[in-house]
């Protein structure tokens, strides 16, 4: 198994980056490319420490790191770089085109994991002296130009760039959305079973919010004012604040940098105090998400509702309810853990994308999270599961969380061979 995660990671390798699936994903995305350099530290730490430096280059003026880079054309995938145009906004990045959307921002807890895994710790930490300022500049931008109220949550204007594309959570801003219908040709659903994809009716909510951006020249004050979709995502903003602290860790390795170190400790006092204000919700025992448009919280669990563990910011009352929650509806016996969807909610679907199905980046948080409040026996059996279900039917892009379903010829879901299920699961094994 180990040799064959490797075998994906180098066969999805392009000369300076990794695709996260042949034909699927032809480019570059952004929080893949950070769980794969984890991956590719555990057995090629000059292609880990490229990628990043090639998803780096495409950083904007404005400190933006967009979720797609588009670095060779391919007709396999769509929408590409023609229906994104996202050089409409004026500090794109003129050498590397991209869409004018992001996505997580990883790369700083990613920047802290490598200088852990690196043998050489000093060569390590060139390398991360190298890229930090740009991933603090990134930090910079969200809080400048996605936080319109000064709350320390920052939003999110598209589905993308949650990650969790179609999860059921959007569904009530689709509902009131009134997209036009668009006659378009999905390349995706030629290429994976359209059952386990998001629907056309999804993809119309899509590329409307793409055009409404555009609409703006994706300019962000405007789309704050004026997209249909804002969102603050729990799973977004404790990445942010995950990757503000392994900043602050860096830079005090780094030594000197205290006005950064300063910054960045404002920011995190701010977030965390807002976060578990606005987005914990006592009464599910879990953080939900937030419909900045429509000033309301949108009350549903989903593995986004137990990211906090990952970024520290749950008290310990608070982490023990997570976990009762996380026990209660997602542990059930036949189930694997732990589905991107509350299993107990008639929206559920087991085998749909991001409305049920298990992902491995998202256990790979919950894991590490879980032991950082010291729940060793859940994190254990998120770990056994996620290996056991990879063993089962290989390095898929998203699984069944149901044990019943497996048999000797059943299969995951989505990609095959990709690569961040492979890279995450090197990390598994050799921790
Ligand atoms: C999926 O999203 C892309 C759009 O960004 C797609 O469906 O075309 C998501 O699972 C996302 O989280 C992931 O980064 C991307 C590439 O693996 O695929």
């Amino acid at each position: 198994m180990k040799a064959k995660a490797i075998q994906i990671l180098n066969d999805n390798w392009k000369d300076g980056y990794t695709i996260p699936s042949q034909n699927l994903y032809p480019y570059q995305w952004k929080w893949d490319a950070g769980f794969i350099a984890i991956g590719l530290a555990h057995f090629n730490m000059e292609r880990a420490e490229k990628e990043i430096k090639t998803l780096l280059n495409a950083q904007w003026e404005n400190g933006f790191i967009p979720h797609i880079v588009f670095h060779q054309l391919s007709e396999t995938y769509f929408p590409g770089p023609n229906f994104h145009k996202a050089d409409l906004h004026p500090l794109s990045n003129k050498k590397y085109s991209s869409t004018g959307m992001t996505q997580p921002p990883v790369i700083g807890f990613v920047l802290e994991k490598i200088y852990h895994i690196a043998e050489n710790k000093s060569a390590a930490l060139e390398f991360v002296k190298d890229c930090i300022d740009q991933v603090f500049k990134a930090h910079q931008y969200f809080y400048n130009y996605r936080d319109p109220k000064k709350e320390g949550l920052v939003y999110i204007y598209h589905n993308w760039e949650s990650g969790t594309d179609n999860s059921p959570i959007w569904d009530c801003i689709f509902e009131i959305m009134d997209s036009p219908v668009l006659n378009i040709e999905r390349k995706d659903t030629s290429i994976v079973d359209p059952s386990e994809r998001p629907s056309k009716r999804e993809y119309d909510h899509y590329l409307h919010l793409i055009n409404c951006a555009k609409d703006h020249h994706y300019d962000d004050a405007k789309i704050a004012e004026n997209s249909p979709f804002l969102v603050q995502d729990p799973l977004f903003n404790s990445i942010l604040i995950k990757s503000n602290k392994a900043l602050i860790n860096l830079y005090e390795l780094i030594g000197g940098n205290e006005a950064k170190i300063n910054q960045l400790q404002q920011w995190q006092e701010k977030s965390i105090s807002s976060f578990n204000s606005k987005l914990y919700d006592a009464e599910l025992g879990a953080y939900v998400h937030y419909d900045l448009r429509n000033e309301k919280p949108i009350r549903l669990v989903s593995s986004s509702s137990f990211s906090p563990l990952f970024a520290g910011i749950p008290s310990k009352d608070q982490a023990n309810a997570l976990v009762t929650t996380m026990v209660e509806k997602f542990g059930g016996d036949g189930l694997y853990l732990c589905a991107s969807f509350d299993p107990t909610n008639e929206k559920f679907n087991p085998k749909k994308y991001w409305r049920g199905p298990v992902w491995i980046n998202l256990n790979w948080m919950l894991i590490d999270g879980l032991l950082e409040y010291d729940f060793k026996e859940l994190a254990q059996r998120i770990k056994a599961d996620s290996i056991e279900i990879i063993e089962k039917v290989g390095f898929y892009e998203y699984f069944d969380v149901r044990k019943k379903f497996y048999t000797a010829s059943s299969k995951g879901y989505g990609a095959a061979n990709f690569s961040w299920s492979a890279a995450l699961y090197l990390d598994l094994i050799n921790n």
